[in-house]
């Protein structure tokens, strides 16, 4: 039997990214100016370092690096987070990750919708950072209750978003008709509305317990709160921002400068002071105000290994402890320079990263090596085809985030007022149990990307297979 031909759901992702990007460069103009400058930088850039272009041609990155982005998304029950996971597996966007965000004092827990092969991040890498609040760290038994009862309320999902989810499920596909209706119909569930569902009283209550408290419950639905180009030169953006009237946050958050990027830096332009209306209690409106959306960058580097990303969060820490309080407009520079000295002992070179295993990396045979006869290199090792100029290789791109800088880019558009850390226990059971399924380990996505590179290599050179 024949059924009408499914859109590929890379294609819905590519697609839905570009829209949440138009809507949101609507809402927020200011992240409009800040996509262009990101352009203007990674044209530059590029102009400037013919290594870099290589390096991103070799990898294909550089046809993705216009569409890259990811966004932020906040809610508040575990019935919209289950949903929300089967609406992203349209697009074969899958939890990847757990993020544990209570101990740097926000009251949630997260992980990141994505793509995971290599082919589809490829296509589309587009992210949602989607975190869950936790209402039991409200402290007031009278205001968790009343939280919880706000949330119950509302419905955040369109009949016929949950109707289309439904069909994906059922049938394995979306037409492109029911595609064009998916996109506009997920659209609404992320838009902005000006219009808080609660009362000025009530929103000062939850804003007083925490900002993100009263961003999540007072509003009819999870806006997208940012979303997040990818800059080849973040220092340059940020240098660049108040010429363009944006002002960043203090400090970017990751790893320091580095010949070889690591992981991820990001940073932000600061939360945008926006007019809402609250409702009184005889029904009409009262004008007043409401901080929740901005606009950031980032800057992705390789994906570290466990051994790596352990040395990684030793010598942040030590940078931190350091400075002994938060970075700030005031330290910043100060702080930099710590980072930069701790990060000394983070080698610097991929051959040198690559030997240590502290990232992975992608396998290719060389054009020499195609063009010798396979007899040569029969029973050389991945370390002797590297030597011998047959196989090269990149690093991986790090596609997931990092918590202590998720807290960062939070607090800094939460305002520095608010609680340092959380006491009560966090649980990434519990978070599964709401998600309504396991996430996955980012580790191993990287691992199985790596290893088939290699199975390539070994396929397209003759030879067995090979390891590292
Ligand atoms: C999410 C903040 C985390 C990132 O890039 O680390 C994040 C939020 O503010 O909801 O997006
Ligand atoms: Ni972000």
């Amino acid at each position: 039997m024949s059924h009408p031909p499914f859109v590929h759901p890379d294609e819905i992702r590519a697609r839905f990214s570009s829209a949440m990007s138009d809507m949101y460069q609507a809402e927020v103009p200011l992240y409009g100016a800040l996509l262009q400058l990101v352009a203007e930088t990674n044209c530059q850039t590029l102009e400037q370092s013919a290594e870099l272009t290589q390096h991103l041609q070799q990898t294909g990155e550089i046809t993705r690096l216009s569409m890259e982005r990811h966004g932020a998304i906040r809610v508040g029950t575990a019935a919209e987070l289950a949903t929300l996971c089967r609406l992203f597996a349209v697009m074969d966007m899958v939890p990847v990750g757990y993020y544990d965000l209570a101990p740097a004092g926000v009251p949630v827990h997260s992980t990141a919708f994505r793509a995971v092969h290599e082919a589809s991040l490829q296509t589309c890498p587009f992210r949602i950072f989607t975190s869950l609040l936790r209402l039991d760290l409200i402290e007031q038994p009278e205001l968790r209750q009343q939280a919880a009862d706000i949330l119950a309320k509302r419905n955040i999902f369109t009949p016929r978003v949950i109707e289309l989810i439904a069909k994906h499920e059922i049938a394995g596909g979306l037409t492109g008709h029911e595609t064009n209706e998916f996109i506009t119909q997920s659209l609404e569930i992320f838009r902005w509305h000006n219009q808080a569902t609660v009362s000025a009283e009530v929103y000062q209550q939850l804003h007083d317990q925490h900002r993100l408290i009263a961003d999540v419950v007072a509003f009819k639905g999870p806006h997208i709160n940012h979303l997040t180009p990818r800059t080849l030169n973040i220092d340059a953006v940020q240098a660049a921002m108040p010429k363009h009237n944006i002002t960043p946050k203090a400090v970017i958050e990751g790893p320091p400068p580095r010949h070889c990027p690591i992981l991820l830096r990001q940073t932000s332009f600061k939360a945008l002071e926006e007019k809402v209306a609250f409702v009184s209690s005889d029904g009409h409106f009262v004008p007043g105000q409401h901080t929740a959306r901005f606009g950031e960058i980032e800057q992705r580097g390789a994906a570290l290994t466990a051994k790596g990303r352990n040395l990684y969060d030793r010598l942040l820490q030590a940078a931190q402890d350091q400075l002994q309080v938060p970075a700030n407009e005031k330290n910043a520079a100060q702080y930099m320079a710590m980072l930069h000295e701790h990060f000394r002992q983070f080698p610097d070179d991929y051959p040198t990263m690559r030997t240590e295993k502290l990232a992975y990396f992608r396998y290719f045979p060389t054009e020499k090596s195609l063009k010798e006869p396979a007899a040569s290199r029969l029973n050389l090792t991945l370390d002797e085809l590297i030597e011998a100029g047959l196989i090269q290789f990149e690093p991986l791109v790090y596609e997931d985030f990092l918590p202590v800088s998720a807290a960062g880019i939070f607090q800094s558009n939460l305002g520095d007022k608010g609680q340092s850390h959380f006491a009560g226990h966090s649980s990434k059971q519990d978070f599964q149990r709401d998600l309504g399924r396991d996430v996955i380990d980012e580790l191993q996505l990287y691992e199985d990307t790596q290893q088939r590179s290699l199975t390539a290599c070994a396929l397209a050179l003759k030879l067995a297979p090979l390891s590292l």
